[in-house]
């Protein structure tokens, strides 16, 4: 067989294991072990058939998320190149809502800057121009990760299968209108504990937040898909992730576009 070749998969088993872990908050091992020739596309494939799942118990999809769009990122991971994965309404916690660690496997929180479409945004030629132009609003977000993989250690295909380590994620109340900001220049501070976790900018993700949106849109239109109005979209962590545990206090500032606070208990 040349290496090339494609090696098949059994996707819905692959996919049902992974979230019959997540259920369970087991970890399990990367898919690579077993299937090493695993390519990205059969990644995606398993993160479809795993979407799938989720709806089909009743989750609602509210939107998408990038991943792996800060340098800050990929170096903590070790991989170069961005990923995307999908949110449900399962995912999100309220504004104040505390985060349960015991939920969670082995959770990690990183600072991001989440857009709210204003409008349906599609195809496979967007720009962030109009991502921008249909954005309704901009505001400040926590993703909180939780990779089904010990210790976080995969390949892009594991984690693209993995729906991109997606746990939970929290947005700010302070909606932003993004016409007249540069988001490149957006600061941000992230805190544990009251101390300076990391710090960054919004250029940090893909050079703008909106160039990744547009990327992601893009991606999206390759498979048949776009943004709806009202869908949310997590435009990457900006700074490398930190683990929490119950008791921390995990807060973002940033310039102009306000707070948000996380409580682990
Ligand atoms: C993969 C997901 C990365 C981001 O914003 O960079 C991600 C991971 O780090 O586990 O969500
Ligand atoms: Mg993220």
């Amino acid at each position: 067989m040349s290496p090339s070749t494609k090696v098949d998969v059994d996707v819905k088993a692959l996919a049902r294991h992974l979230h019959e872990a997540n259920r369970d908050r087991r970890l399990v091992a990367r898919l690579t072990d077993d299937h090493p020739d695993l390519t990205l596309e059969q990644g995606f494939e398993i993160q479809l058939a795993l979407r799938k799942r989720h709806l089909k118990e009743g989750a609602r999809l509210v939107g998408a998320k990038l991943g792996l769009t800060s340098r800050a990122k990929q170096a903590q991971m070790g991989l170069a190149a961005p990923v995307h994965g999908f949110l449900t309404d399962a995912m999100r916690l309220e504004t104040g809502e505390p985060l349960v660690v015991a939920a969670l496997g082995q959770p990690r929180v990183e600072p991001e800057i989440a857009f709210v479409m204003g409008r349906d945004v599609s195809g496979p030629a967007v720009t962030a121009t109009e991502v921008l132009a249909a954005t309704e609003a901009v505001c400040p977000a926590l993703e909180i990760l939780d990779s089904r993989y010990p210790d976080y250690k995969f390949t892009l295909a594991d984690v693209v299968a993995d729906n991109t380590s997606a746990g939970r994620f929290v947005l700010g109340t302070t909606l932003t209108a993004p016409s007249g900001i540069d988001l490149r220049l957006v600061g941000c501070v992230f805190e544990r504990n009251g101390a300076l976790a990391g710090t960054a900018a919004g250029a940090a993700s893909l050079g703008h937040p909106a160039v990744a949106v547009a990327a992601l849109v893009r991606e999206l239109a390759a498979r048949g898909e776009g943004l709806p109005a009202g869908a949310v979209v997590m435009s990457g962590g900006l700074t490398e992730a930190v683990p929490v545990s119950a008791g921390d206090v995990i807060g973002v500032r940033f310039d102009r576009l306000g707070a948000v606070e996380l409580a682990c208990v």
